[in-house]
């Protein structure tokens, strides 16, 4: 399955308010929402979601961040979603994205930097289940 991605809108876009924008550009790509909430992460559950960065130097800070407000969580269906995504949001330090992409256009630092991509089809299916679990999606 290749149809399916998984996104957050992060804290520091959502209190700029740019989840509007973001939305507008990501369906406008041809992506739609399958599931969508405004929810926020507890610090255990930020570091829970995150584990896989547990060792790097990083890891306190983004998990802080993670869990400082509110976030969007979206699960996403498009043909090749999880590369098409990756390439619409551009690189993770926004001073390397391409022109145009998402976090080109609304992130800050490689720290805030506004949206999560999933990187695989088996994370997308895992970080989904992760915020929707015990829905009708899952
Ligand atoms: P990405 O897949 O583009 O979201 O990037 P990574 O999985 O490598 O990193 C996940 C998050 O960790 C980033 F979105 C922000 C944070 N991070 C840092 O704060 N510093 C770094 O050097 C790398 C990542």
């Amino acid at each position: 399955m290749n149809n399916i991605t998984f996104t957050m809108i992060k804290p520091d876009a959502v209190r700029a308010g740019h989840t509007g924008n973001i939305i507008q550009h990501i369906t406008n790509a041809g992506f739609k929402i399958r599931a969508m909430k405004l929810t926020q992460l507890t610090r255990a559950k930020a570091g829970e979601f995150y584990e896989i960065h547990k060792e790097r130097p990083f890891y306190g800070e983004l998990v802080d961040f993670m869990s400082s407000g509110p976030i969007v969580a979206v699960i996403l269906e498009k043909s090749n979603a999880v590369e098409d995504f990756r390439t619409l949001i551009g690189a993770t330090n926004p001073a390397e994205a391409a022109e145009g992409t998402i976090r080109a256009l609304y992130a800050t630092s490689i720290g805030e930097n506004a949206v999560h991509g999933a990187d695989s089809d088996e994370n997308a299916l895992r970080e989904g289940r992760f915020h929707f679990a015990g829905t009708e999606i899952f």
